[in-house]
This record gives structure tokens, C-alpha cells and sequence, in this order.
């Protein structure tokens, strides 16, 4: 691993700014700052130095402690005690450190004084002159920190699709029952199933256009009105998303929905298809001069373009146009598709809820297999097992077996992939597991190559079934680990090892787009929840949405197998391994 100095001085000074935020000592503080100030101010890789037995220990401001971490950083890329500080914190206090003029000592005092512990919450108490009043800061730095918000905003835009589904709920509910109103629909990338959306788009159709607008004004959480107009209004609601209502006649309800819900490079690749054949379409219908021959429905425009109607999700101009034509739609998975979830956490380690209470919440769903799935020991903050708890994990696991009411529930593990390829378990204690994820979660950064060897490796094991969150992104605010796909895909397909799509409505990791690429490669998908609590088993159905955007049918999900046929396949990869040598 190449760590460079650079590298080491920056972690060293995260290190100072939560040990400050913490509200540690101020020489320990200060030892972390002076050790990046002479790191940063050396000519020598400390790779190097590291080599020469007690060099590093040497080093001006360095003692054992510092000495000790630099190893860690160089050997492992991570620094433990850096991310233990991160979990301590609640989330977005460090956020809070990117609005200029906001140091750790700053962004620690408004979270004792005004329990601040995001960006939203700091703006809210800036906005109402609470930061002002605050020891330490006036009017001047008061209007600093919102002129700041505004710099480092624009990150995180985009809602993700479930936080979406909240808005779209509330202002259904808020129409429903409206005098005169006949029908309320979604349209746009929520419609699309996007993992993330822009804004939302909802057409209406009813008796008086005006009177189902002013009713739409009225919605719980409007923040302002930006527009209005005579068949249209936007708005923005409680928390900054904008939201359309536009009013159409019920003959061009199917236009008004093809027209909204796009994609924009669907759409114009159809007005493509309909200009050829002399046909004009837009968001009022499908039209041959001045007759309207389709407008009514959706299904009546893509047959008078000559193809069945196309699923929305699938609407992104990736092949399902010619698709249509030729008569092979995907027919998309759907949840009840589903016999069984295959990523569960207990809080054996970071779950909330115990094995029993997860098994029983499972069996409710109706499954009829899942996987209790716990970290091991790499992943320090979130408890993890080594493999003596391990065991004890699979113990209370069997103790449930062999079946909990028709419900089978497989010992499983979420194992760490190490840094090179290897897992952080031995192979003997491995190999008494039903089911075997791997995972990345450290060492992130690592560049491409390496990174991409990292997962063959892991994949290479005959004991790993599947790779966990596969590329490690969370929505909005992490991306993508740097890999090559198509190497990581085909070694998948080689090796007989699937992917997991996370379905956990931040990750939805595999994305679309790499879903129809493991489709193509023959590569099976597990849709999995990774819950940590109860209310975690539902998030089966964003990984669905995710699915369905990526063409995958129930042949091509893995947990749509019954617990035979699952049972066969979790066999065969260690068998077809073990033959081959
Ligand atoms: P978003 O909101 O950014 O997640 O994405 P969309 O797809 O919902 O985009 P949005 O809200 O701007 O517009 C909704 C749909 O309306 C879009 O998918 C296609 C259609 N549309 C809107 N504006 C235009 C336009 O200027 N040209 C074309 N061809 N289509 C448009
Ligand atoms: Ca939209
Ligand atoms: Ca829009
Ligand atoms: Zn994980």
C-alpha cells in the first residue's frame, strides 16, 4: 500500500478535530496537530522510516503512541482510533466543519449549547437568531455561517427515493377526498423508481382544475409557492423539495403521464420513432396533422407507436425501446417474487434487535428462509465477532433450526475482506457457515487496481458466496469505490459467486446499471435488506425498485429460489472449486 506522508498528516489532523470536538484534553489534541505539522515537513517517506527498527519513534513530536499509528495507517490504510472518534459523534457534527469559519472548537460548542448536530439543525438555528446569542459568536458570525451553509450546500439535492415516498404520501393523503377530483398521479424519476429524485411531479385531472390547485397550496409542510399559474403550481415543501401539480383534460392524461415521467432521452427517442412515421407527440397526445389519434392512455400511445407499453422504470433509453419493438420486455421481478432475505444483523454486534425478535420479524413477512448475517471482528465499531463468538452466534442460530415454523434460518457471516483479498476469519471456521458475504468496509480509498484484486481475491475463496454492498457507495454522501467493473463482473461469473444488491434505501448498492450488467454476465443477484433492526426488514422493496430499473427478472434474483433449490446452490460453488483441484 502507498500511504503517503500527506495522506498520514491529513488523518492525524481529522484525528485533533474529533478529539477536540470530543472535548479531549487539549495536549492530546495538540499532539496530533504537531505530529502533522513535522509529518507534513518530511523528506522521507515514513514507509521507508517504518522500515529502521525504532526510526520512527525518533521522529521529533513522535513516541510510541504516534509511532504505533503510523504503522497502522502504513500497514492497513485506516486508523482505528479515527473512526472509533467518527461513531462516538452523532451524525453531521463533522459535516459541520465544512461551512467556513466552522473549527471543531466552534462546531462543538453549538452542539452543546443548541444540540446542532447537522447541517439542517445549524441553519434552523442560525435562521432564528439562536447562534448569535451564543458565547462566542455574534451577528457577524451568525450571518458568516448561513452565507456559508449556502457555499457547501448543493450536495445531497437529490432526496433519496424513500425519503421521496413520505412527500408523495402526504400530499396523497392531503388530496384524497378533494370535491371534484378524479384521479392523482406521479410522474417523473419518482415514477422511474430513481434511486434519488429531483423533484416530484404529480398531474391531476378533475371537474375545476383551480379549486384542486388551491387545495394542493393548502399541503401540510408548503414552504413557499415558487409558481402558479391556471392548470399548474410548484411548490417547495418541508425539507426543501419542489413539487409540481399540473392539471390536464382526461383526454390527454396518458400524453400528460408519457410526457412527465420521461426520461427526457426515452421521450426523445420516441418523438424520433413518431416523426418517422409522420406522427407528432407531445404532452397533449399523439397526433396525425390536426387528428388526435391516441392521449387517453399511456397504452394507447406505445401501440399507435407500434409496441407494447413500456414499464416506467425502464424508461431510460437503454435498449427497451427496441426491446418493445421486438416483442422482449423484461418481466420485471416483484417483491412477492421473494422466498427469503439473505443479509440480517442481530445484536450480536450493531443490530437493535435481538435473533429471536429479527426471526420472528422475518417469519412474519412470510419468508421461507433468511440469513443471520453478523460482522466480524475488522469492523471494531460495530462490535464485531472474532471466531469464538462467531460460533456462539451459530450456536444460537441452530438452536432456533432446523426450522422455525417452515422458516429456515441459515448461520450466516458478513466477513471482512482484509486488504489483501484475504478475510479476516480463518477458512476452517468459515467453512461451518450455511452462508459466507464478504465485505469491504475499511481501506476504502485504495486505488483501482488494488482495489479490484482485493474483491477477485475474496471471490476467488470457494467459501464466499457473495460480496456484500458491492461497491460500497452511500447515497449522497460516499461515493463508489474505484474498481473495474467489468473484471470484478466477469470474475463473479467465473467463480460462480453472486452480488449482492443492498437494498437499505441509502446504499441500493448494486446500482441499475450494474444489475443488467451482472444480468448479461449470467451473474445471480441477492436482494437483501441488510437490516439492523426490525424496521430494516421492509427495505426489501426499495432493492426491488432497484432491480426492476436494472431489468432483472425472477430468474436472475437469487432469494426467488425456494429453500431446495437455494440449498443446491449455496453447495455448488465450494463443490465446483473443490473438484477442480
Ligand atoms: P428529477 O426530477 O431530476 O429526478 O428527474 P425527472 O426525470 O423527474 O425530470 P423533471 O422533473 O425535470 O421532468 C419530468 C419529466 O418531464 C422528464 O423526465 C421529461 C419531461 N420533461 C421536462 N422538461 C422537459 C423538457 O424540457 N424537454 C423534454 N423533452 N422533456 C421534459
Ligand atoms: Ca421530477
Ligand atoms: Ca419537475
Ligand atoms: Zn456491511
Amino acid at each position: 500500500m502507498q500511504v503517503t506522508n500527506a495522506e498520514i498528516a491529513r488523518v492525524f489532523d481529522e484525528v485533533a478535530d474529533l478529539l477536540e470536538i470530543n472535548g479531549e484534553g487539549f495536549f492530546r489534541v495538540r499532539a496530533y496537530r504537531n505530529a502533522s505539522r513535522v509529518i507534513r515537513d518530511l523528506s522521507t517517506p515514513l514507509s521507508v522510516t517504518a522500515k529502521e527498527p525504532g526510526a520512527l519513534e525518533k521522529l521529533p513530536g513522535i513516541g510510541k503512541d504516534l509511532a504505533g499509528r503510523i504503522r497502522e495507517l502504513l500497514e492497513t490504510g485506516e486508523l482505528g482510533l479515527r473512526d472509533d472518534l467518527e461513531a462516538k459523534l452523532p451524525v453531521g457534527v463533522l459535516e459541520l466543519m465544512k461551512v467556513p469559519g466552522l473549527g471543531p472548537r466552534k462546531a462543538h460548542t453549538l452542539y452543546l449549547e443548541l444540540g446542532v448536530c447537522d447541517m439542517e439543525s445549524l441553519e434552523k438555528a442560525a435562521r432564528e437568531g439562536r447562534v448569535k446569542e451564543v458565547k462566542g459568536f455574534g451577528p457577524r458570525s451568525e450571518a458568516n455561517i448561513l452565507s456559508g451553509i449556502e457555499s457547501v450546500s448543493g450536495f445531497g439535492e437529490r432526496v433519496l427515493w424513500a425519503g421521496a415516498e413520505l412527500q408523495v404520501d402526504r400530499v396523497l393523503d392531503h388530496m384524497a377526498g378533494t370535491p371534484g377530483l378524479h384521479r392523482i398521479e406521479v410522474a417523473g424519476s419518482y415514477r422511474r423508481l430513481k434511486e434519488t429524485v429531483g423533484d416530484l411531479d404529480f398531474v391531476v385531472i378533475g371537474d375545476q382544475p383551480s379549486k384542486l390547485l388551491e387545495r394542493f397550496q393548502e399541503a401540510p409542510g408548503v414552504e413557499r409557492v415558487i409558481a402558479r399559474g391556471p392548470t399548474k403550481v410548484s411548490l417547495v415543501i418541508n425539507p426543501g423539495l419542489q413539487v409540481d401539480m399540473r392539471a390536464v383534460e382526461p383526454g390527454a392524461f396518458g400524453a400528460a403521464m408519457q410526457y412527465f415521467t420521461g426520461s427526457q432521452a426515452h421521450n426523445v427517442a420516441l418523438r424520433g420513432i413518431a416523426a418517422r412515421k409522420r406522427i407528432k407527440l407531445n404532452e397533449y397526445g399523439l397526433f396525425r396533422g390536426d387528428t388526435e389519434i391516441a392521449g387517453a392512455t399511456e397504452e394507447d400511445i406505445y401501440r399507435e407507436l407500434g409496441m407494447p407499453w413500456i414499464p416506467p422504470e425502464l424508461r431510460e433509453n437503454r435498449g427497451e425501446i427496441s426491446a418493445a419493438f421486438h416483442g422482449e420486455l423484461p418481466d420485471l421481478v416483484e417483491v412477492d417474487d421473494l422466498h427469503g432475505d439473505l443479509h440480517i444483523h442481530t445484536d450480536a454486534t450493531d443490530g437493535r434487535n435481538t435473533l429471536d425478535e429479527m426471526v420472528a420479524g422475518a417469519k412474519a413477512r412470510g419468508y421461507s428462509y433468511i440469513a443471520i448475517t453478523n460482522h466480524t471482528r475488522r469492523v471494531t465499531m460495530a462490535g464485531g465477532l472474532d471466531e469464538e463468538g462467531l460460533l456462539g452466534d451459530w450456536e444460537r442460530v441452530e438452536a432456533i433450526s432446523p426450522k422455525k415454523d417452515g422458516m429456515k434460518v441459515l448461520k450466516g457471516v458478513e466477513v471482512d475482506i482484509l486488504d489483501d483479498g484475504s478475510l479476516d476469519i480463518s477458512d476452517e471456521v468459515l467453512a461451518g457457515a450455511d452462508l459466507v458475504i464478504a465485505s469491504v468496509h475499511y481501506g476504502m480509498n485504495m486505488e483501482r487496481a488494488r482495489m479490484t484484486r482485493r474483491l477477485v481475491k475474496a471471490m476467488e475463496n470457494p467459501l464466499v458466496h457473495m460480496i456484500g454492498h458491492p461497491s460500497g457507495r452511500k447515497l449522497n454522501k460516499r461515493a463508489a469505490y474505484e474498481v473495474d467493473g467489468e473484471e470484478i463482473l466477469a470474475a463473479a461469473a467465473r467463480t460462480g459467486t453472486w452480488l449482492e444488491l443492498n437494498a437499505s434505501p441509502d446504499r441500493l448498492d448494486i446500482d441499475d446499471k450494474t444489475c443488467h450488467e451482472a444480468k448479461k454476465h449470467g451473474v445471480l443477484v441477492s436482494i437483501a435488506t441488510d437490516a439492523h433492526s426490525l424496521r430494516g426488514l421492509d427495505f426489501m422493496r426499495y432493492g426491488v425498485n432497484q432491480a426492476r430499473r436494472g431489468w432483472l427478472e425472477k430468474a436472475d434474483v437469487l432469494n426467488t429460489r425456494g429453500y431446495r433449490d437455494l440449498h443446491v446452490l449455496l453447495h455448488q460453488k465450494r463443490d465446483r472449486i473443490a473438484h477442480r483441484h
